[in-house]
Order: C-alpha cells, then structure tokens, then sequence
C-alpha cells in the first residue's frame, strides 16, 4: 500500500472587482457611476479643473495577501477580459461589489457558472448587505464585513493569523486640469475597517457591525507598517483608508511618538470626524504631517446632524485646519428628511461658506444594510421599485420625499455643486491658497523644533509645486474672481517662497499648454476616462510575501514592488 504524502494542492482563486466600463448608460449600469473618486463626488462641477485619479479596489489585494494559495487578482476587467480569465479555470471565484454594482455582480456570477462550472462563488464587499442577495444571486456563499478570517476559514486556515498588510499605491492615476501630478504618489495604509459612531446612513459603520476591527492595533503597529510600506515604494506619503482615524486617539499619538522618536516624519491623508480631530488637537495634526482631512459636516444646524459634530463650530474647525497648511473636504447631505426647497439652500449656502477646499454633497441614501434603511423600510418610504444601479447618491432619491419629486433632488446637487465652484473657486486654487498659509504659519513660528521644520519645508516644496497650475486656471477660470484670485495668489506664492526657476517657468509653460489639450480634449471627445485593467498574481506558499504583476498587456501604472508581512 502506497501513502501519497504531497501536500493538497493549493487552491487556484481568482478575485475580482465588477467589470467596466464604468459611469456609461447600459445594461450593466449608469453614467453618473463614475468609478472616480473626485470627478464624481466632488470636483464634479470643476469642468477641466477636475480631479481626476483612479483608485484600485483594495480589498481584494488585501484578501489575496493573506490567503495561503495561489490568488490572482483582476482589478477592472472588462466582461470579455473576466470571462477569459474564468476559462484558466478557478477553484474559487470571489467578487467584490457595492449596491449599485448588484447587476454587474449577478452577471459575473451567471457567467461563472457558464465558464466554471466546478468553481465555487463567493460574494462579497458591501454589495453583500443587500437583502436576499444569496437568492438574487446564483451563487455559494455571501461574506458579510470582514473578508480575510471568512476566507481563511474557509480555505482551512488560520482566521485569526496576523494581516499582512499589502504593499500597494492609493491611486493609479491622478490629472489635474490634464496635467499629470508627478512623483510617486502616496501609498495606501488600512489600520482597520469600520467605526463605532454608526451614524444611521453609514454603510461603513453599519456593514461592520458598528465596530472598529483593527488590522494595526497600536501606534507601533502604524509606524513599523508605514516603514516597511515607505521604504519598499520610495514614498513617505499615505492615503489612509480608516473612516475615522482619529478616533482611537491614544494610537494616533502613539503613532506621532513613535515617529518623533525615530526621527522618521511621513505624511499621512485621512478621514476623520470633527470631535476626533478635536480631541487630538489641530497642532498634533501638523506634528503628525496630516496633509488632507476628509470630514462629514453633513448639515448647517442640529436638525439633520450627529453626535459627532455637537459643539464643534465647523467654520472656525475648517479654518484653523487650513491656517495649518491641511487640506479639508467637507461633506454634507442633501435632500434629508427635514429638508423642503425653503430651507434645503441654507444647507448649501452653509457648506459653500466655510470655504473648506474641497466639497462633496451627497443625496441622503438609505443604502442597504444601515439603520436609516431600516427604519425606511419600516415607515415604507424605500423606492424599492428604483433599481440597485440608482442607489449611488448622485442622482434619484432612493426613499420617497414628497417635497423632492421628479429630478428635482439632481438639479439641487448639480446647482450645489457649481455655487461652490463659482462662489470659492476651483479646488486647485483653494489648495494653493491653503498650502501658502501652512507655510507662513509655520515660518513665522517662533518656535520651531525639528519636526515643524520638516513640516515647513515640505510645505514650502508643496505651495511651489502646486502654484505651477495657477496661470493654467488664470487662462480659463469659471469667472472673473477666480481669474483675480488666481494672478493674486501666485504673485503672493512668489513673494513668500521666491520666484519660479527658468525650470520651474518651463513647467508652468507646459502645464498651460497639457491644459489647453485637455479642455480641448474635453470638448471634442467628452471626459470619460476607463481605469485600466490591472492583473496580480500573488503566489502560493508565503503569503503576501510575493506579488506578481501578470501580463504584459495589461501593465500596471505602478507595479506592485513587493509584499510583505507586517
Ligand atoms: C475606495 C472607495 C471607492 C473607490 C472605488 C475603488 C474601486 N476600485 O472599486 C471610488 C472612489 C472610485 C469609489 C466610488 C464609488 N463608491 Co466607494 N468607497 C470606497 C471606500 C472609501 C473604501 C473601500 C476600501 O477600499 N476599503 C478598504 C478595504 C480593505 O475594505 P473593503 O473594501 O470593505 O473590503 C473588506 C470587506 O468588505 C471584505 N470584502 C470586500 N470584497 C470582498 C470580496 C470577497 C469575495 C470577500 C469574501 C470579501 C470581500 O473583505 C475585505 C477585507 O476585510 C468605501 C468606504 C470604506 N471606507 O470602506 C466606499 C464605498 C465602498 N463606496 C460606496 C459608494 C456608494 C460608491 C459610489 C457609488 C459613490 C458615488 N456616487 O460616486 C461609487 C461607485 C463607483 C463604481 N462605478 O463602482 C459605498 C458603498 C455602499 C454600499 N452599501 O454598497 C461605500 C461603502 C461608501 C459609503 N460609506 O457609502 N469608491
Ligand atoms: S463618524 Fe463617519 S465613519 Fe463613523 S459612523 Fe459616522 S459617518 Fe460613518
């Protein structure tokens, strides 16, 4: 008798995000579904002064980091190109979705049953709160919240094992008034997913059970994780992917300890609510190199906000963020319960007036899974009969509200929008602005120990670079003002960190010119933009340890360099 002593072969898994293109009318889905983060949510109404950048789907390269077999991950496939990819045959098939992605989601189910018979369907993502999606869709298993222990399980694992944390960029591609931003760009850093503060509309915080499931616990955790990840990309920047980072302030100030200790000062963009960044303090902000803080105002008074914003005066918070050289986006919903067309503009005016650099509005969507969907659902208000591929917030109210009928809500957001554009003038030239007055705030500090010195000088490299794009929006502004403001600050920027370089003057000269292409680009052809394709491979046997961009038709903009444990 014979004992085959070879390990089981190890699983073959593809994990992939819903297929594109994306933001088009079809059948698929809808054109305001723009997959830009920017563009579609908040420099919307910026015409050419738009932000445009790409980012990647990150949890499925954080599934595929810390899975023991071998995962190729397809990010933004086409249909064509994912049922190519079904046809290498998988033993595993997970897809990640949202809400409005249900169709696309439904359809690459369908076609693996087609192509893949043997395979095994996992759904997941926040696509999987929906209700009765397991019968909507033909597929295995659904995973709600947290992906990596429900897959380990799954796969004979240990669930509990610590996270690798994967190595990767925060954007793929990034344009501003067709001007590529250059150098790295910041890398991506997820200390945990969630927040406790469940807001009753917050997908985030109700898809995680109203809790914080932390993959970096401790601030040494944060620093050691950031140092491996910065050293391996040659970047000390984060986008931080933590919807109230913050919140678990004694980590935060850890985090900045542990980093004044080492002397080792990285930068870090993150979101976080207006009573967490007050209990850590706005200086500790500048110690800590936030450059960009994402904050849900929501609305102008009580009615219609959060505990989260009581006793915060969110003017003054806005303001001494963007004394200090932060960039703020501010958010705020629209079309709420308490709202009427009498008092639905005070809102707006009250968002437009803080002058914050960046603002997104939102229609009040009861997104699936969240208290505000229960309780609609209760009172029988959910537009149930409005499909998924709707329910994204830019344009239909997905609950019926009897003072917004028809597309009245869109043309609220749409007129929000542009007020904010003509009133405070392009984002671009708010950050300038911004940056300039960090830099000021710190040369004139009379006391400047190292790290502020760094934070100066980073400032200082910040305003000058970013300043290049100030004659670009002088040529072609939204209106006289921005024009005025534009020539203004530029002649301050000079004054305060000197005069453009011959370079520098050959930059700006360009970056006029890269903008006149693109409004003109814009005009003739419309301002879709497709992310590309991206294919990783990450390996058996070690995970997380090595990743393998796949094919060389399908490059990647920025190539995963390497993939290690934390
Ligand atoms: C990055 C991001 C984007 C990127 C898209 C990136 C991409 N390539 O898809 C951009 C900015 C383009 C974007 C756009 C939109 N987004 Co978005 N986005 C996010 C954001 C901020 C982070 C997601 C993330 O990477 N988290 C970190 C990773 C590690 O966590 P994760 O994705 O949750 O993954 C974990 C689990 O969910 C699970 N999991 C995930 N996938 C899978 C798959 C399998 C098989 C398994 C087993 C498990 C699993 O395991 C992972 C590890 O635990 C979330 C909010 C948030 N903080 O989560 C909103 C969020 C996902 N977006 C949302 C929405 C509504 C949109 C838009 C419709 C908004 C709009 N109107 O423009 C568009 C849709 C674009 C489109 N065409 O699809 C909603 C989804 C709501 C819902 N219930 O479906 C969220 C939750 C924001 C919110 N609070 O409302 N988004
Ligand atoms: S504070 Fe922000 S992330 Fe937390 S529950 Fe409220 S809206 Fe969601």
């Amino acid at each position: 008798m014979s004992v085959d002593l070879a390990p089981p072969p190890r699983k073959r898994i593809l994990l992939s995000g819903v297929f594109g293109p994306f933001g088009v009318d079809d059948e698929y889905g809808r054109k305001e579904n723009i997959m830009e983060l920017f563009h579609n949510q908040v420099t919307k109404a910026q015409g050419a002064s738009s932000w445009r950048y790409h980012h990647r789907s990150f949890g499925l390269y954080f599934l595929a980091a810390n899975l023991d077999a071998d995962v190729t991950v397809l990010d933004f496939p086409s249909r064509k190109r994912f049922v190519r990819e079904l046809k290498k045959g998988y033993d595993v098939v997970g897809i990640s979705f949202i809400a409005p992605n249900f169709v696309k989601a439904r359809e690459m189910a369908r076609l693996t049953r087609q192509e893949s018979p043997k395979a095994v369907i996992v759904l997941g993502g926040h696509g999987a709160a929906i209700d009765g999606v397991e019968e909507r869709i033909d597929c295995d298993h659904v995973v709600r919240g947290e992906g990596i222990g429900w897959m380990r399980s799954f796969l004979g694992q240990d669930p509990d094992a610590p996270v690798v944390h994967p190595v990767l960029p925060s954007v793929e591609r990034r344009s501003i008034l067709g001007v590529p931003v250059p150098g790295i760009g910041a890398s991506l850093l997820v200390p945990g997913l969630g927040c406790v503060n469940g807001c009753r509309f917050c997908s985030t915080s109700h898809f995680f059970g109203r809790k914080y499931h932390s993959f970096l616990p401790t601030g040494r955790d944060l620093f050691e994780a950031a140092r491996r990840i910065a050293d391996l990309r040659g970047t000390d920047e984060f986008f931080v992917m933590d919807e109230n980072f913050l919140k678990d302030t004694g980590r935060a100030m850890e985090l900045l300890d542990e980093m004044e200790r080492h002397e080792r000062y990285f930068r870090f963009h993150i979101f976080s609510s207006a009573e967490a960044i007050t209990a850590f303090g706005l200086d500790n902000l500048v110690r800590l190199g936030v450059g960009f803080v994402w904050i849900g105002v929501e609305a102008s008074g009580r009615q219609g906000n959060y505990p989260k914003n009581e006793g915060v005066d969110a003017r003054v918070l806005v303001r001494e963020m963007r004394e200090r050289g932060i960039v703020v986006l501010a958010s705020g919903i629209l079309c709420q319960e308490h709202h009427t067309p009498a008092n639905i503009q005070e809102d707006i005016d009250f968002l437009v007036a803080l002058e914050a650099d960046l603002v997104q509005f939102m229609l009040l969507t009861p997104m699936p899974g969240t208290a505000l969907h229960r309780e609609q659902a209760q009172q029988g208000a959910l537009r149930t009969e409005l499909p998924l591929e709707e329910w994204h917030g830019q344009k239909h109210l997905a609950y019926r509200h009897p003072s917004f009928p028809g597309d009245s809500a869109e043309r609220w957001l749409t007129a929000a929008f542009r007020k904010d554009y003509e009133v405070n003038s392009s984002s671009m030239y708010r950050v300038v602005e911004t940056s300039l007055r960090g830099f000021r705030r710190l040369a004139s500090h009379p006391r400047r120990d190292a790290c502020l010195e760094i934070r100066m000088r980073e400032l200082q490299t910040q305003t000058r670079d970013w300043a290049a794009l100030l004659p670009a929006i002088a040529s072609r502004p939204v209106n006289a003002e921005e024009r005025r403001r534009a020539l203004a600050l530029d002649r301050e920027v000079a004054a305060a960190v000197g005069a453009p370089s011959a370079g520098g003057v050959v930059l700006r000269a360009a970056a006029r010119a890269l903008a006149t292409r693109w409004r003109l680009r814009l005009r003739l052809l419309g301002d879709g933009i497709q992310p590309r394709t991206l294919v990783t491979r990450f390996l058996p046997g070690a995970p997380g340890v090595a990743s393998v961009p796949v094919s060389a038709q399908e490059p990647q903009l920025e190539p995963l360099r390497a993939v290690g444990g934390v």
